[in-house]
């Protein structure tokens, strides 16, 4: 009887919950497991990699016969792979089997977005070598800039006890060709590197190994100092040099393929070489010689600001140009995509380019610790194409960030692309729905920059949701301007950093906190007067527009030139500055604000029109998510319009909805959000 009743209950459920979903299967949706049967696939071997290629076919392919084929002299596509149809067979071959793991994840993606499976002739090679997460993990399990959970790395119960999680973290990140990570925050504490952690590292590499992912990890520089009770961490010192040799020696006997070391140093407190006098080159040559006998690398932070009253977005610049040249070749400086600090838009960063002699990786932010957080849907593709389709002219027209930084302009031996990762252990990982496109898109561009943002939101969509036209065609509009709206309504037309101090997540135009840094306050950003707004970094102003290469220093320079949607980095414009639609910047300004907001409204009626197309749990989440964004995004119109207004003292044109809040109102909201800066 009771078995009747639940099964009573359970046909009541099903059709809803057979389908209800909690976004933990991300992209990798593949019917149910009907694949072909093992003797269908022809390879040689047993190699662990080639063992999950072979179970993922017999799990999910329902097309043709499959040869996997590994062929030395594929090496030339660098871990890439050839799909080709020969015949009635499909024939994928590679170097070696992680390249052919790669290729059958490509025809589970054509299979599952229906594409055409017939007369393939398909060579894949990745664009850049080393496609890495970082993880801001911390030991103790919070992630620092984490919006999706505590950290999926769970220390204290390895490493006896695995989660299966990371076997799961470890085929998603294959199936998008992502072969790296970092496990811990660059903020590192020295307990990283202690006997007891590595052995727990150990297990996670371990399982890693055969998805083809490395691992990595953020090194604290006084490790020495700190962990091994040495006077100092002074690179120069035969100690401290003897103390990493020894560190090297212990890791890579644990993990043979260990990867190498991401530094944080001299930046916002950490420690680093110049606390000794020594240079980054100096720190950064120590670690490299340590492991560079087993084939380990240096990825060296480019993020550093000193205590100096330079405008911060010159700083990097100006320490690491005049070390260009003096870095080993196992050394690559890892730079953020923009000089102050992962804005909604950033100039790009001026040293991609500028170090000619020293390999440069692009560090993306994944995780949306300035865009909205896991509250806000912004798609990151526009976001990451336009840094790396920005053209530096460092070896003259078309000297693209891509190029530069994928080895076509500048041979290295080696060359990567870092993201920030946006996951933890929600059941859907990122904890937006949409911020797991960020993660694919991620993976997708490090494969092959040459990908349209449409491209990817459109693969991604059919894998994730669903492929009808209806669906796909409002919610990939929706995706390609949603980082845009995020511009517009938080800082538009070049403004920056005018974040609420900490948290990160709301407006605090206002801020203005004395006795820090003044560059840690928004004032110092928007520099807004009575005449106008915007940090004047031409000649007559901090001059960082020196630090682009010509012409961009002149076309930045100059206020008629300077692209308008980064005017206000560049110029402060007086407020009844005519621009270039004939609007005052005033006007321009307001209508930018309510733009984003309008948007954000769209987008609501646009989720509730597909609403037939997605199950209810995941479109309800969402619907939930923007409401929050459409609320927030008032929120941002409002704080900063108003704040601005008491400058301006013009008013809001009379087509925009007139404010809901109260300016005063707003400046006591107090976010208890917790983090530092
Ligand atoms: C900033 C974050 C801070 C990070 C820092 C970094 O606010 O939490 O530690 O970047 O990248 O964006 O080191």
């Amino acid at each position: 009887m009771q078995h009747f009743r639940l099964y009573i209950i359970l046909f009541l459920i099903i059709p809803f919950t057979v389908f209800a979903e909690d976004g933990s299967q991300l992209w990798l949706r593949f019917p149910a497991k009907n694949g072909i049967s093992a003797d269908k696939i022809l390879s040689k071997g047993n190699n662990p990699t080639l063992q999950i290629a072979k179970k993922e076919l017999i799990n999910y392919w329902q097309g043709q016969e499959i040869e996997l084929r590994t062929d030395k002299s594929l090496k030339n596509l660098k871990g890439g792979y050839t799909i080709k149809s020969v015949q009635n067979k499909l024939v994928i071959s590679a170097e070696k089997e992680i390249g052919l793991l790669y290729g059958v994840y490509h025809i589970l993606r054509l299979q599952q977005t229906k594409s055409s499976i017939t007369n393939l002739d398909i060579t894949e090679k990745p664009s850049y070598d080393v496609r890495i997460l970082n993880h801001w993990d911390n030991l103790d399990g919070t992630i620092e800039r984490g919006y999706a959970g505590h950290s999926l790395w769970k220390w204290e119960d390895l490493p006896n006890t695995i989660s299966p999680r990371y076997e799961e973290y470890a085929r998603v990140n294959a199936s998008i060709g992502i072969n790296a990570a970092v496990l811990n925050n660059v903020n590192a504490s020295p307990n990283m590197l202690r006997k007891d952690y590595l052995e727990k590292v150990k297990v996670l590499a371990d399982i890693f190994r055969p998805y083809g992912i490395k691992v990595y990890l953020s090194v604290n520089f006084s490790s020495p100092k700190v962990l091994g009770g040495l006077e100092n961490s002074d690179p120069l010192n035969r100690e401290v040099q003897k103390w990493w040799k020894d560190k090297a020696a212990e890791i890579y006997k644990l993990i043979p393929d260990f990867g190498g070391f991401l530094v944080k140093a001299n930046s916002e407190g950490q420690p680093g070489p110049q606390d000794y006098g020594r240079t980054h080159a100096d720190g950064a040559n120590m670690m490299a010689d340590v492991l560079k006998p087993y084939g380990g690398i240096v990825m060296w932070r480019a993020f550093v600001y000193s205590p100096s009253k330079e405008d911060r977005a010159k700083q990097a610049y100006l320490e690491f140009v005049p070390l260009d040249g003096k870095f080993r070749d196992n050394v690559i400086i890892q730079i953020k995509n923009g000089p102050v600090d992962f804005q909604p838009r950033e100039a790009f960063n001026p040293l991609f380019g500028a170090l000619r002699k020293t390999p440069e990786m692009v560090e993306f932010q994944i995780t949306q610790e300035y865009l909205g957080q896991a509250n806000h849907l912004v798609y990151l593709a526009p976001l990451f194409k336009e840094t790396l389709d920005s053209d530096t002219y460092s070896d003259g027209k078309n000297s693209t960030i891509a190029k530069i930084t994928d080895g076509t302009l500048r041979p290295h031996t080696l060359t990567a692309i870092a993201g920030v990762a946006n996951i933890g252990e929600d059941k859907n990982w990122t904890g937006h729905h949409f911020a797991q496109a960020n993660w694919y898109a991620f993976g997708r561009l490090a494969w092959n920059h040459d990908l349209t943002s449409e491209q990817i939101a459109d693969e991604w969509l059919k894998m994730t949701f669903n492929d009808d036209e209806k669906f796909l065609k409002p919610v990939k509009e929706m995706m390609l301007t949603s980082r845009e709206t995020a511009v517009d309504y938080m800082m538009p037309l070049g403004l920056h950093h005018i974040f609420a101090g900490g948290h990160h997540y709301g407006p605090e135009p206002w801020g203005d906190y004395k006795g820090g840094r003044p560059d840690w306050s928004p004032v110092y950003y928007h520099q807004a007067n009575q005449q106008g707004i915007g940090f004047d970094r031409t000649k007559s102003g901090s001059n960082a527009v020196a630090n682009y290469f010509p012409p961009l220093n002149d076309i930045y320079g100059n206020i008629k030139t300077c692209p308008e949607n980064l005017i206000l980095w560049f110029h402060h414009v007086p407020w009844n500055y005519q621009m270039k639609d004939g609007k005052t910047l005033w006007e321009e300004l307001s209508y930018k604000y309510d733009t984003g907001v309008k948007n954000v409204r769209e987008y609501q009626k646009d989720w509730d029109k597909v609403q037939p197309f997605v199950d209810e749990e995941r479109f309800q989440h969402i619907q939930a998510k923007l409401k929050i964004q459409a609320r927030d995004a008032v929120w941002w119109k409002d704080a900063c319009l108003l704040y601005f207004q008491t400058f301006s003292k013009m008013p809001i044109p009379y087509d925009i909805e007139r404010p809901v809040y109260e300016l005063d109102d707003l400046k006591k909201i107090k976010l208890n959000m917790g983090h530092h800066n």
